[in-house]
């Protein structure tokens, strides 16, 4: 990761301890804690596709005094006093994030990226109102109409899934679906999604019932920064994302949209449904907003979407079917079925060496989601680590030796010794 200023500030500390120790935790049971943890994540190989490492200085800013304030309200209309230095952070949050993607209109507040899609919808919607989203189980998010969120109880939803043989977005099913039940609000943008967005196809389809358009691109918001993948503006009206995944910031979410819906956001967001912004986490936003900015970002994300290619590749080499073919962003899904094993078992195969990820349904899955039939790999975390296409290749076949040998112990403590290899050899946190 590019050394800056702050980073240089701090580089007297340079191992997860330490860097713990610094933030003078004196609660031994937390800060013990705290160590483990930083050295789970230094030992092993992170393949969760909506998970990264932000840098020091993400980290530094969200652990900063700035937790103490209280700033309900936006920049110069405050509830509270003593918010003229928060007043600038958040200026700069929003110009940053306004810069990054292209926006109009950008309101930094949100707390996950749930509530960015809660504050979305109320903005715009109404209780009963129909909505059509990628249903869960095909690639979409349980925010985008699933009966077990609020999502799929408040609205009334319509659910589009993929191409049942390409795996593929289905323009079709989904403007079928559109003429036949006009949905106020059609929702793009996945949490399992491995090829492109098509934006303006949607806004083409949304404009023939005048339904808004929301592009959830909490997945892939850094390829979007970075100019890797089609921005959702100026097609989109509203787009949502989380800064934590390939954007590479901390935990957290934004809202973007279009002028004329500004004031209904920014409400929808305070007093809608949030109270008091979290003022350190805007601070670690903007910080990655900066580093977003710099050239350098785009040569990370280059490199993410190499890796995910490599991966996909070489385990398609080794008999595993990718879903969609491959990818042309940062993760992809393994359809596990040839290889007679579910994703859950996978998942703990590979848990059990030292390689983390999260078990998926495969598109019309058949299997129950608890168990699924599929993993979901993705590259953010081992690009940020400095791996290139020669360590996806070795971790390629890290990951079927481990599947393969999933009830052999002695070739599994073998396997996590050469997981924990490849993990000193790239450092998170230098
Ligand atoms: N839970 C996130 C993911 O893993 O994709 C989406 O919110």
């Amino acid at each position: 990761m590019k050394q800056t200023a702050f980073s240089k500030l701090f580089s007297a500390f340079t191992s997860p301890s330490q860097i713990a120790r610094t933030s003078m935790i004196q609660d031994t049971t937390i800060l013990d804690l705290i160590t483990k943890e930083s050295n789970r994540q230094e030992t092993t190989l992170n393949l969760i596709a909506s998970e990264n490492n932000c840098s020091i200085e993400v980290m530094r800013a969200s652990a900063s005094p700035l937790t103490n304030k209280y700033a309900e309200g936006y920049p110069g209309k405050r509830y509270y006093a003593g918010c003229e230095v928060i007043d600038e952070v958040e200026k700069i949050a929003i110009e940053r994030c306004k810069k990054l993607f292209n926006a109009e209109h950008a309101n930094v507040q949100p707390h996950a990226g749930s509530q960015a899609n809660m504050a979305a919808y109320f903005a715009v919607l109404k209780p009963g109102d129909t909505i059509l989203g990628m249903s869960l189980a095909e690639g979409g998010h349980l925010t985008h109409g699933h009966p077990v969120n609020f999502s799929g109880t408040v609205y009334n939803v319509v659910q589009y899934k993929v191409h049942p043989e390409t795996h593929l977005l289905d323009f079709d099913e989904i403007e079928a679906l559109t003429l036949a039940h006009k949905p106020k609000l059609i929702i793009c943008g996945a949490s399992a999604y491995s090829r492109t967005i098509d934006f303006e196809r949607f806004a083409q389809i949304a404009k023939k019932v005048g339904a808004l358009l929301m592009a959830d691109i909490a997945h892939i918001a850094g390829l979007i920064a970075a100019g890797l993948h089609p921005s959702p503006f100026p097609h989109a009206d509203i787009a949502t994302s989380t800064t934590h995944k390939t954007l590479r910031g901390p935990r957290g979410a934004i809202i973007m949209c279009k002028k004329e819906l500004a004031e209904k956001i920014d409400k929808a967001v305070m007093p809608g449904t949030q109270g008091g912004p979290f003022m350190n986490v805007i601070a670690a936003k903007a910080v990655a907003f900066h580093e977003a900015l710099d050239p350098s970002f785009k040569e990370y994300q280059k490199q993410v979407i190499v890796n995910a290619q490599t991966l996909a590749q070489s385990l398609q080499k080794k008999g595993y079917d990718i879903v969609a073919g491959g990818t042309d962003n940062h993760l992809f899904i393994v359809d596990l079925r040839s290889k007679n094993v579910s994703g859950r078992a996978a998942e703990i195969a590979l848990a059990n060496v030292g390689i983390t990820c999260s078990r998926s349904c495969i598109p019309f899955d058949t299997a129950k989601p608890w168990i699924t039939s599929g993993v979901r790999f993705g590259t953010p975390s081992l690009s940020t680590r400095g791996m290139k296409e020669a360590e996806m290749k070795q971790v390629a076949d890290l990951v079927d030796r481990a599947i393969m040998h999933r009830e052999d112990a002695d070739a599994l403590a073998g396997i996590s010794q050469e997981v924990k290899a490849l993990c000193e050899l790239f450092p998170i946190y230098k």
